[in-house]
């Protein structure tokens, strides 16, 4: 990961943070809460010339993660900017990141915005920067709760229809193994599976088990959102791989679940994990271990999704993700261009500098709740 000596800009000419509020084009229905838009907070650096941004994948609430888009600010403000030194090298920064404990989704804010900065003066596209490879990304769709399994079908056909290589379905206890039947009978073939955002019990096992029938390419955080070892006892009693989402923060959760044997598969969501350094990380000690990975997504606005998209550059990444087209999430973005899918469901790799977006000023001013310019 040779981008990891590149020098940091000696000074910053601005440091921001943008908090925004897009409303969904539906809301988003999980087991664990219903979020009808994306507050985000987002990290906006200039230095040499160019501009970095990065988006934090913090919610306002802590119902999917502990950290929160003002847990996030505060550490960043007060914690991460402090650390930057001038002469210092990426990977340097990094390191002294370390010191920090948790607070991944904070750490990945700073990374994101860094690299995006960096790859800009470079005057490269992320992924070259990154030293990944240009491919182009699978697709792959998550549906939220619906009422009735005749709705839920609706919409698994449209994804279908429309070219995503991959269903993902929102799980809940009284919402499983009807709901998935019904998709099953009318799509037999899919690549199908269901995400439980932790919603189960050790004691649902029989449920769970039942499942198998279905064949699922896998079914993602049944047990707590705080549970490695209850996955691992859950594991064996089941045909379908277990994926773990919202449990893993680290390399070394990572570890626990390999040497547990806790899960078959691994969501690894950049923002989640501390940043696209650590998700490489991950990605390469999982292909080690012959667990696939897929990028997770955060319902994020173009410009997490951007992160996601040049991450999956990366072959370690086999599995099609949650990238999926803007407009299934907003009616207008705050950056152009929109991620679109081609005719055969795969997404194009954006080829400016950076991550290839550019933020449109008068959308961004539309969604914009709060500035705040912070001074080092
Ligand atoms: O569990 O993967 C999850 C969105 C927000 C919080 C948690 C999750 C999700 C998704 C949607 O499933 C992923 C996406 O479309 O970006
Ligand atoms: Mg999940």
């Amino acid at each position: 990961m040779n981008y990891l000596n590149t020098i940091l800009p000696a000074s910053f000419g601005k440091i921001e943070f943008l908090l925004i509020d897009i409303p969904f084009v539906t809301p988003f229905v999980t087991s664990s809460y219903t979020w009808n838009g994306k507050q985000a907070l987002i990290l906006h650096l200039e230095a040499d010339g160019v501009s970095g941004y990065g988006e934090c994948v913090a919610d306002p609430d802590p119902f999917y993660s502990p950290e929160t888009t003002v847990s996030c600010r505060y550490i960043i403000r007060e914690f991460i900017l402090p650390l930057l030194k001038p002469g210092m090298a990426l990977g340097e920064f990094l390191t002294a990141m370390e010191h920090i404990r948790g607070n991944y989704m904070a750490k990945a804010t700073v990374e994101n915005a860094l690299v995006d900065l960096l790859a800009r003066r470079d005057r490269v596209p992320l992924f070259t920067f990154l030293g990944l490879p240009k491919r182009r990304i699978h697709s792959g769709i998550s549906l939220g709760l619906q009422n009735t399994p005749e709705e839920l079908c609706r919409k698994v056909g449209e994804a279908v229809h429309s070219g995503y290589h991959r269903v993902k379905m929102k799980i809940k206890k009284g919402k499983d193994y009807q709901f998935i039947e019904a998709v099953r009978d009318k799509y037999p073939d899919i690549l199908l599976m269901a995400d439980a955002n932790g919603d189960y019990q050790p004691e649902d096992r029989e449920l769970l088990s039942s499942l198998d029938t279905f064949e699922l390419t896998m079914i993602e955080q049944p047990l707590s959102y705080n549970d490695i070892y209850l996955h691992s006892q859950l594991q064996p009693f089941l045909k379908t791989p277990l994926c773990l989402d919202e449990s893993i923060h680290s390399i070394e959760d990572c570890k626990t679940a390999l040497d547990l044997n806790a899960c078959g598969v691994i969501n690894i969501k950049e923002g989640r994990v501390g940043g696209i350094t650590n998700a490489l990380m991950m990605a390469k000690l999982c292909a080690e271990n012959n667990i696939p990975v897929w990028s997770g997504g955060m319902d994020e606005t173009g410009i997490g999704r951007a992160f996601n998209i040049h991450l999956q550059c990366s072959p370690y990444f086999t599995l099609p993700g949650d990238t999926s087209e803007t407009t299934r999430y907003f009616k207008e973005d705050i950056i152009d261009k929109p991620v679109v899918l081609e005719h055969d469901g795969f997404i194009e790799v954006p080829e400016g500098h950076g991550t290839g977006v550019e933020v449109i000023p008068a959308k961004l001013q539309k969604f914009l709740l709060a500035t705040e310019e912070v001074t080092l």
